[in-house]
């Protein structure tokens, strides 16, 4: 006999596995119908990851789609704009990256390497010749980051829509220094699908904007971009991310190759440069890893999800470790996107206060890898707890748990396939 937790963990893993059907272009998956109509770059590894719980051959068709748009220079973009769609601003033509599949100018967190690590541990036989297509492709990305992103030894973003975590409060004294007055008018879509307490601000669009403007003018040129712009920032989230990164695509270069890379020194340079990078975030003055201006060269003041990444990225910190607990004993869902002791905590308004689901899934990766088995635990049940009653939404309300944003969400469905319902990590 079943009992009643059982049935309704199996049928929450149909409507999972429902959701990645129905979102599912063929080679390629949308996060959700109507906000999100094209690939987003983690959005689709994470859909891979989901994949992975019951069709492998699917995941690697998914990050073939990923990296069939990287560009030439290395860059593997953050949207590829497979067909025409009227319900998304900024589309194509704005960006005017003329490529073919067009795609954005701009990348994402790279957490390729390490989903792909994952993905190749699901079955090995099949995914050997599947990970060797992919190693150099990866390798290639990691470069580029490490050619054209590093400052102080962390990895900067030149918009606010690279870090995945958009309207975050890391960006807000930077993003002021942008200048919108060429900007003009232009129709938001995302207001059409989700209410616009939800969403970011006009005034946050508007530097969204004259962000695509300014790197579309350079022609999408790193050196360009790096020499003009006045936002520069450097993010935790990103540089916990490539850490992983690099540390797993150690390890792929060395099992693909009995043992031997040939990549090994580089890879190894890369992740010291990050691991000081990594120190070089941590401010004092709120005791924690936050963003900094690499133009004023002052920390943004900000407890963010992002922070929380330290573990992910195999860095142990006691202080953080003190905040999660904290932030467990203040909230029933955690983690929240902003501290709630900050004073711009914002509990429904995308990533300045909502839990979202798949960062915790990273989180919990993290801190399980470490051995903070407890609080990985309760991160895990909180976030199966919160899917349980809410349903599958993109983002939600640290305390109520009132679901946010789109419904029917590929990460949210692919985190309850792979991290939650069957551990795997
Ligand atoms: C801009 C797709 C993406 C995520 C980001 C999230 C949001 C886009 C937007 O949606 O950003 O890239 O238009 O709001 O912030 O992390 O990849 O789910």
């Amino acid at each position: 006999m079943t009992t009643g937790i059982h049935e309704d963990s199996q049928s929450l893993n149909q409507r999972a596995q429902s959701i990645l059907k129905a979102n599912d272009k063929g080679e390629y998956t949308v996060p959700t119908h109507g906000l999100y109509p094209y690939q987003w770059n983690w959005d689709s590894v994470l859909a891979a990851w989901g994949f992975a719980s019951f069709n492998v051959d699917r995941a690697w068709q998914e990050l073939d789609s990923l990296f069939g748009g990287q560009w030439e220079n290395g860059m593997v973009p953050h949207i590829i704009f497979h067909q025409p769609d009227e319900s998304y601003f900024p589309g194509p033509a704005v960006w005017g990256a003329d490529r073919s599949p067009a795609t954005t100018g701009i990348t994402q967190p790279p957490i390729a390497a390490t989903f792909a690590r994952k993905i190749y541990d699901e079955d090995r036989e099949l995914g050997l010749s599947r990970a060797q297509a992919l190693y150099t492709p990866l390798l290639r990305w990691h470069r580029w980051f490490m050619t054209y992103r590093v400052e102080e030894n962390a990895i900067v973003i030149t918009h606010p829509w690279e870090s995945g975590r958009d309207n975050a409060v890391d960006w807000d004294l930077p993003a002021r220094q942008v200048d919108v007055s060429q900007v003009g008018e232009y129709t938001r879509r995302d207001t059409a699908h989700v209410n616009s307490d939800m969403r970011p601000k006009k005034a946050d669009y508007d530097r969204y904007i004259a962000l695509v403007n300014l790197g579309r003018n350079t022609g999408w040129d790193e050196e360009k971009i790096r020499e003009i712009s006045p936002f520069r920032v450097a993010d935790p989230g990103m540089t916990f991310i490539l850490l992983r990164a690099c540390r797993d695509l150690l390890w792929l270069s060395e099992e693909l190759n009995h043992g031997e890379s040939a990549d090994k020194d580089e890879i190894e340079g890369w992740i010291s440069t990050l691991e000081a990078g990594a120190q070089r975030l941590w401010n004092p003055a709120i005791s924690a890893y936050d963003s900094l201006d690499i133009r004023t060269g002052n920390y943004a003041g900000s407890l963010s999800n992002a922070s929380y990444l330290c573990w992910y990225a195999g860095i142990r910190s006691s202080t953080m470790l003190e905040h999660l607990n904290r932030v467990y004993q203040q909230l029933p869902y955690p983690v929240p996107s902003l501290d709630p002791g900050h004073p711009e905590f914002d509990p429904l308004r995308y990533w300045r206060g909502p839990v979202w689901p798949f960062f915790n899934a990273l989180i919990g990766i993290g801190l399980e890898d470490i051995g903070h088995a407890d609080e990985a635990l309760h991160l895990k049940d909180a976030t199966r707890k919160l899917i349980t009653e809410e349903g599958f939404f993109e983002y939600c309300h640290p305390q109520s748990a009132q679901g946010a944003g789109g419904d029917n969400f590929t990460w949210t469905a692919a985190i309850w396939l792979s991290w939650i319902d069957r551990g795997m990590n």
